[in-house]
C-alpha cells in the first residue's frame, strides 16, 4: 500500500531497526523511497537510559517515530525472567515516549503484542478485552510493560495532545527473526528444528507442549506495511488489534512446516514444556474496516521464511 502523504525526506526514527520487526519496517520504508530513516545500536544508545535518550531525540529530532523496540522472547524466555522482560520494556517505552514528547515528535507508533490480552478471553479477541481478566502466567512481565506503554501513549495524547498511536499486533514471523532454540517463538524454533534434522539424518522432532493450543501468524512484511498504514491514517487513542483474523493449531502448524522443511521427520510432543494461552486470535475488523488486509498467506510466509533462514545458515 503505497504511503501517499508522509514526506519522502521526512526524518522517521526506527527503534530496533536490526529486529524482526525493525528490519522489516526499515526495509519497507527504503522500497517506499524514504531517504531519512534515522537508526541508532545498541552500543551507541542504550534505549533504557533516559538522559542519553532526551540527547539523542533532541541532536536528531525525528518527525516521526516508528517504536518497535523491545526485549522480546518466545514462551520459555518469558517465564524464566518475568523481572527482566518488565523492567526493559518498561524503560524502553518510557523514555522514548518522553523524549517524543519533549521534543515535539509530530507522531509515534507504539506496538503491543496480542499476548498481552487476558488469558482467557471472548475469540476472536477485539481490543476491549484489554485488562478485562487475568494475564497468561507464561508472559505477565512482559505483557504488564507493554500495557504500560499502551496507556502510556494515551496519557501522554491526553495530557499533552501527543499524537501517539498504538498497535496490537499477533504472533510474528519472517526473516531476521530469532532462531536460538531456546529463546525464540515457535515458527523459527520449528524452521531451525526440522532443518538441522534433515542434516543431520535425524527422524524425530521434539516439539515443546501438547501441540494443541492454536496460534495466529502474521508474516513482519506485512506488519511493516500495516505500521505505515497506521502512521497515515489512524490517530485515535485506541490501540488497534493487527494481524490475518486466522489461527492455527500448533501440531498443525508443525505438520506444515515439516512438509516444506523434512516430509519424513516425526512428530514428537515434549509436554514438560509449557502450552501457554490456549488461543488468541485476533478480531481484525477494524483495521480491516480502515482499508487494510494482509497479504501474505502462512504457507508462502513460512516458505519464503525457511529460503531466508537456509540462505542465512548455509556455508558460504
Ligand atoms: O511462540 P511461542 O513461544 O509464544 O509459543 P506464545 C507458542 C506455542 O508454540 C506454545 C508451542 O504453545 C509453545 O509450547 N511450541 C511448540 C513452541 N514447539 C515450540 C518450540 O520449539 N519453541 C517455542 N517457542 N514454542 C509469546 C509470548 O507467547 O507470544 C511473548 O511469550 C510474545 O511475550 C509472543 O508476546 C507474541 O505465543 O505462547
Amino acid at each position: 500500500m503505497e504511503i501517499a502523504s508522509l514526506s519522502r525526506s521526512a526524518r522517521i526514527w526506527v527503534t530496533g531497526h536490526r529486529g524482526l520487526v525493525g528490519s522489516a519496517v526499515v526495509r519497507r520504508l527504503q522500497a517506499d523511497g524514504f531517504s531519512n530513516i534515522l537508526t541508532v545500536t545498541r552500543a551507541e544508545l542504550d534505549l533504557r537510559d533516559q538522559a542519553a535518550v532526551s540527547k539523542w531525540v533532541r541532536t536528531n529530532l525525528p518527525q516521526y517515530v516508528v517504536h518497535v523496540a523491545g526485549k522480546v522472547g518466545g514462551i520459555l524466555a518469558n517465564s524464566r525472567a518475568p523481572a527482566d522482560f518488565l523492567y526493559d520494556n518498561l524503560l524502553l517505552h518510557a523514555t522514548v515516549l518522553r523524549a517524543a514528547y519533549e521534543h515535539r515528535v509530530e507522531k509515534l507508533l507504539y506496538l503491543g503484542s496480542s499476548c498481552i490480552y487476558p488469558r482467557e478471553c471472548p475469540q476472536p479477541i477485539r481490543e476491549e478485552s484489554l485488562l478485562a481478566g487475568p494475564l497468561e502466567k507464561s508472559n505477565y512481565g512482559y505483557a504488564i510493560a507493554k500495557i504500560a506503554g499502551l496507556l502510556s501513549c494515551q496519557a501522554y495524547r491526553e495530557q499533552y495532545g501527543c499524537n501517539f498511536i498504538s498497535a496490537m499486533p499477533t504472533n510474528l514471523y519472517g526473516p531476521h527473526d530469532n532462531f536460538d532454540l531456546e529463546t525464540s517463538h515457535v515458527v523459527p524454533a520449528l524452521i531451525r528444528k526440522f532443518h538441522e534434522a534433515k542434516q543431520r539424518g535425524e527422524q524425530t522432532v521434539t516439539i515443546w507442549g501438547t501441540g494443541t493450543p492454536y496460534r495466529e501468524f502474521l508474516h513482519v512484511d506485512d506488519l511493516a506495511d500495516a505500521c505505515l498504514f497506521l502512521l497515515e491514517h489512524y490517530d485515535a487513542a485506541e490501540p488497534i488489534n493487527v494481524g490475518t483474523g486466522e489461527d492455527v493449531m500448533i501440531r498443525e502448524l508443525a505438520e506444515i512446516v515439516r512438509e516444506i522443511v523434512f516430509p519424513d521427520a516425526e512428530l514428537r510432543f515434549d509436554t514438560s514444556k509449557p502450552d501457554g494461552t490456549p488461543r488468541k486470535r485476533l478480531d481484525v475488523s477494524r483495521l480491516q474496516a480502515l482499508g487494510w488486509k494482509h497479504r501474505r498467506g502462512l504457507r508462502d510466509g513460512l516458505r519464503q521464511t525457511y529460503e531466508w533462514y537456509r540462505a542465512q545458515s548455509s556455508p558460504c
